[in-house]
């Protein structure tokens, strides 16, 4: 049957088991919205094709599908390029389909013409300019297979309007074909290397595992679990890898890196051998490279060839997948018990316990994680944006549960927040979904409400307002003898009253005894609901590892190392 370039896309998402997408049109991608009317996917209109690119993030974080999401040619795709960038840093698969001036204009500086896919290149792991319709089903057959498939990303396909308009035969590929491209090699194991590895596991009295955000993603919580009691191994993590074990587990050292625990970071200094799955040693993880764990042996697993030895050269580097590699380590090692390892980090632990300093009147942002914590962990989903709020809630929610924590750690985009809980409570309509942000970060993508608001979308919102870009003006306050440039957020809006304009419920909060109720009816609320924190001015986020700075450095924690 003849299709138009328009209905082969909407047939293509249908084909690929799209349900949801984000998006916002324009002239440029108008027969594609015109094709949606008569499929079965639910578009969210979303009012900053940021957020579309976002929300698709957030969707694709928290389910195992692709997210997708839409814009139109020139301003609406460059609208796009944060939340790629943001996914391609943090491994998630979206795909977003642009509109493209029509291909006999192509270079004329046409009304609204960008060269998407130049733009994008380097924010995406893959991008189509698609001219020829007969091109646009194995287009996108290839974009969900490579989004989705090795280490994930974000896939363009950039649609020229005409090419929307003209008609085919619609034919969807079983199967891609790319020659370079084969991440199924990820699951054959190197024997020889996993022996290597293996040894050096049976060798080691201190070993630290590095949980990254591969471990997640790669769905391997019971392999990681099974493998570490196995060898009684402390398992410190990056801040995506922290919902792969529970934080109540015996062996989770929680956050390592430059805001982790004391201990987190003590075990790795004084470890003797890190086993780092799925993590690329980001410089926000080792600190000073010089000296980041100094005596210990590198076993560096990862399912992309390009990050072994990048940072941190690996005693043994292992391309593979996390879930396969940590069950053949599992199989391979002898079980072992290390009492006095565990018992050194225990009084680490008990020495410098994780708390918030807040002498001053307001609410403590500790209170508000412990109140959210205790509403336990399964059938919740926490998004953050970025500064100080994002820290201590990686630092101080306990965690229950893999893809429960979504957060832009890799580009540490503010504004990522509220629309990625908008697609984390699309893809689980069933769960809690609270996005967690700051003053500052809300009001980079605030105009989302109204996607929020018009499809009753139910999420909470718990933003704590420090009346400053919090964290960096904690970098002021260190690092630049308090001279605060443009840091005070003068001009904050009524935050209640203007969720109230949107149609939302909110409430304001400005004394810490208020917080447990609040958070409760927050929580409890049907439907969407905002809760404005008031916050001291000048709280801070400790341990601070200055950037660049070894561990044994860092702020707030003096005397920590032993
Ligand atoms: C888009 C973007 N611009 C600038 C920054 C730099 N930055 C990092 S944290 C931060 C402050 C965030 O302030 P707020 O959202 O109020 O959170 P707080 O730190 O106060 O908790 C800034 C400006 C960023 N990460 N992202």
């Amino acid at each position: 049957m003849e299709l138009s370039g328009a209905q082969i896309m909407a047939k293509c998402l249908e084909l690929e088991g799209t349900k949801h997408i984000f998006g916002f049109p324009g002239g440029a991608i108008m027969p594609f919205y015109d094709a949606l009317m008569d499929s079965k996917i639910r578009h969210y209109l979303v009012r900053h094709e940021q957020g579309a690119a976002h929300a698709a993030d957030g969707y694709a974080r928290t389910s195992d599908k692709a997210g997708v999401c839409v814009a139109t040619s020139g301003p609406g795709a460059t609208n796009l390029v944060t939340g790629l960038a943001t996914a391609l840093m943090d491994c998630s698969p979206v795909v977003a389909i642009t509109g493209q001036v029509a291909c006999p204009v192509i270079g004329t500086d046409a009304f609204q013409e960008i060269d998407v896919f130049g733009i994008t290149l380097p924010a995406t792991k893959h991008g189509y300019l698609v001219k020829d319709v007969r091109d646009l089903a194995r287009a996108f057959k290839e974009a969900f297979h490579i989004a989705l498939s090795g280490r994930p990303g974000p896939v363009v396909i950039d649609v020229p309007k005409d090419v929307q308009n003209q008609k085919t035969e619609f034919v969807y590929p079983d199967e891609v074909n790319l020659p370079g491209y084969h991440p199924e090699e990820a699951e054959e194991v190197d024997e020889e290397a996993v022996a290597r590895a293996c040894e050096l596991v049976e060798r080691a009295e201190r070993p630290v595992l590095i949980c990254g955000g591969g471990v997640v993603y790669s769905n391997a919580t019971p392999e990681l679990t099974a493998f570490v009691e196995k060898i009684d191994c402390p398992v410190a993590a990056t801040l995506h890898g922290l919902s792969a074990l529970p934080t109540a587990h015996p062996l989770a050292l929680g956050m390592l890196g430059m805001h982790g625990s004391g201990y987190a970071n003590n075990a790795v200094l004084k470890a003797d051998l890190i086993i780092n799955f799925g993590s690329r040693f980001d410089d926000r993880i080792t600190g000073n490279l010089k000296t980041f764990a100094e005596n210990a042996k590198v076993i560096h697993v990862d399912i992309d060839p390009s990050e072994i030895d990048k940072n941190v050269r690996a005693d043994v580097g292992i391309v593979g997948d996390a879930k396969i590699l940590l069950e053949r380590f599992r199989e391979s090692v002898t079980e072992k018990k290390r009492p006095e390892w565990l018992a050194r980090i225990e009084r680490w632990r008990k020495q410098y316990p994780k708390k918030v300093l807040d002498e001053k009147d307001g609410v403590n942002p500790m209170t508000i994680l412990e109140c959210i914590s205790e509403r336990g962990t399964d059938d919740v989903i926490v998004t953050t944006d970025v500064g100080q709020h994002q820290m201590w809630s990686a630092q101080l929610l306990r965690q229950g549960r893999p893809r429960y924590f979504v957060t832009s750690g890799g580009l540490g985009t503010m504004g990522f927040g509220l629309p990625a809980a908008v697609g984390a409570q699309v893809a689980n309509p069933d769960k809690l979904v609270i996005a967690i942000t700051g003053d500052g970060s809300i009001q980079m993508n605030i105009q989302e409400l109204a996607t929020v608001s018009t499809n009753k979308i139910p999420v909470k919102i718990v933003l704590m307002e420090n009346k400053y870009l919090g964290m960096v003006r904690q970098w002021q306050e260190h690092f630049f003898d308090k001279r605060y440039s443009c840091t005070h957020l003068e001009g904050n809006p009524d935050f209640v009253k203007l969720a109230s304009a949107y149609g939302i419920a909110g409430a304001r909060v400005e004394r810490n005894a208020d917080v447990p109720a609040a958070i409760k009816k927050c929580l409890e609320h049907d439907g969407p609901y905002l809760l404005h924190m008031v916050i001291p001015e000048e709280t801070n986020v400790y341990p601070l590892v200055p950037s660049g700075a070894p561990f044994t450095e860092a702020i707030g924690l003096e005397d920590a190392v032993r």
